[in-house]
């Protein structure tokens, strides 16, 4: 971090308004239990630790959000890979060292972002409360406040207690995070793997209403669906040709970009299952949501904005809870980019001991 950096969060940390303080009161200590590992998270589990963690976390990101919107889709998406490698316990903010390549540095993570403002919001929170809030919290309570500033207050409950992980396997995020181009079956399983429902895989496929994806990474279905240069005949042919115009055939491209719910990709809305139904989704793993009555009925009824908001929020927190580290498990990271070293708990087995910045 350099010393302006610096400064500039300690700037926002002095003059951090009353006003940032959440409006809700919540009961404190209400436990939570996921139901598949007995875990337990609580509300507001810093209440005495460090009170002001949930009005800082929300202030920074707000800050941040309003300056550059696309930051919302990566936060949020940041979480979601998080929570379904070895579940969420920050193992996607870990950094590789001395060569072995850890979560971020798998094909899909590369387009991964929002690792910077993760860092800036930890280094305040290490000012503040050294040693106390876990990397896997702050991602779960960016990623909510990171949505919920298009709308001016919290979206959906983030449950607190989760400890971070020591261990980040490049090979488990390409095995364990499915690819655009899955069927039905393969998405439903991989979703019950964690514990998550037909519900959960269509509610939480509603946040590719907001983002973007690459080209590189979507074109297959537009360029050469089968193999012969041909397209997904079940594709919209108008929005077909939009996706051939914007995205080239070159491989060298792998900046291009297309919006995820064309004309609405920054608005955090029921859009994206209008766009389903018109067969304008993007990725397979889109539009096979279609293929399966059940999930289709869910598709179709969360056009209504309150439907999909309310089951997105019950859905969110079943995925902030999959295979969390609680009490003695894992570790509080001081950087979230690397295992502690100072003695706690064994070091991370897949790295050399690294030297601790800041430390
Ligand atoms: C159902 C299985 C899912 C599949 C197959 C999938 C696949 C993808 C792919 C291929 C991209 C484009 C990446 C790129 O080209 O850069 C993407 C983007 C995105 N995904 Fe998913 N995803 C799934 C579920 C989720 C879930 C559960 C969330 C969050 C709750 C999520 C949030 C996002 C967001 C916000 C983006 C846009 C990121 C940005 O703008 O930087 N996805 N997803
Ligand atoms: C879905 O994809 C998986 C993995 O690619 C494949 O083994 C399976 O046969 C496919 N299922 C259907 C119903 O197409
Ligand atoms: C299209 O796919 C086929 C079969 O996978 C492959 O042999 C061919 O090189 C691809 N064409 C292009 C232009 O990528
Ligand atoms: C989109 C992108 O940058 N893809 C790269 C991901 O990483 C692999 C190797 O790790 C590269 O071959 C891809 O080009």
């Amino acid at each position: 971090m350099t010393q302006s950096n610096f400064l500039a969060v300690l700037f926002t940390v002095l003059f951090l308004p009353i006003a940032a303080v959440p409006a809700r009161t919540l009961d404190n200590g209400k436990e939570y239990d996921n139901g598949n590992k007995g875990d337990k998270l609580h509300e507001h589990f810093y209440s005495e630790s460090c009170p002001l963690v949930e009005a800082i976390v929300r202030h920074m990101i707000w800050i941040r959000v309003a300056a550059d919107p696309t930051l919302a889709a990566k936060l949020l998406r940041l979480q979601y890979h998080d929570c379904f490698v070895r579940g969420c316990d920050a193992s996607v903010l870990l950094d590789s060292i001395g060569g072995e390549t850890v979560e971020k540095d798998e094909l899909q993570n590369l387009s991964l972002g929002g690792y910077d403002v993760i860092d800036e919001v930890k280094l305040v929170l290490e000012l503040l409360c050294p040693g106390t809030v876990s990397c896997a919290d702050i991602l779960a309570l960016a990623a909510r406040d990171a949505v919920s500033y298009q709308f001016g207050k919290p979206m959906w409950d983030v449950f607190t207690g989760r400890r971070d992980g020591r261990v980040s396997l490049a090979s488990e995020a390409s095995s364990k995070i499915p690819s655009g181009y899955s069927n039905f079956t393969t998405l439903q399983k991989q979703f019950s793997d964690n514990g998550l429902d037909v519900l959960d895989l269509v509610a939480l496929s509603g946040a590719h209403t907001i983002g973007m994806a690459h080209c590189v990474v979507a074109k297959k279905r537009f360029f050469n669906f089968t193999g012969i240069g041909d397209t997904d005949p079940s594709l919209d042919p108008a929005y077909a040709r939009q996706v051939l115009d914007k995205c080239t055939h070159s491989p060298n491209d792998q900046e291009t970009t297309v919006e995820m719910d064309p004309g609405s990709s920054l608005s955090f809305d029921s859009h994206y299952y209008v766009t389903l139904g018109q067969n304008r989704g993007l990725f397979q793993s889109d539009a096979v949501l279609l293929t399966d009555s059940t999930s289709a009925s869910y598709v179709k009824a969360f056009e209504d904005f309150d439907k999909f908001m309310d089951q997105f929020g019950v859905s969110m927190k079943k995925m902030g809870n999959i295979g969390v580290l609680t009490q003695n498990e894992g570790e509080v990271r001081k950087n979230c980019r690397v295992v502690n070293t100072d003695g706690r708990g064994s070091v991370n087995e897949h790295f050399i001991v690294p030297t601790l910045i800041g430390d």
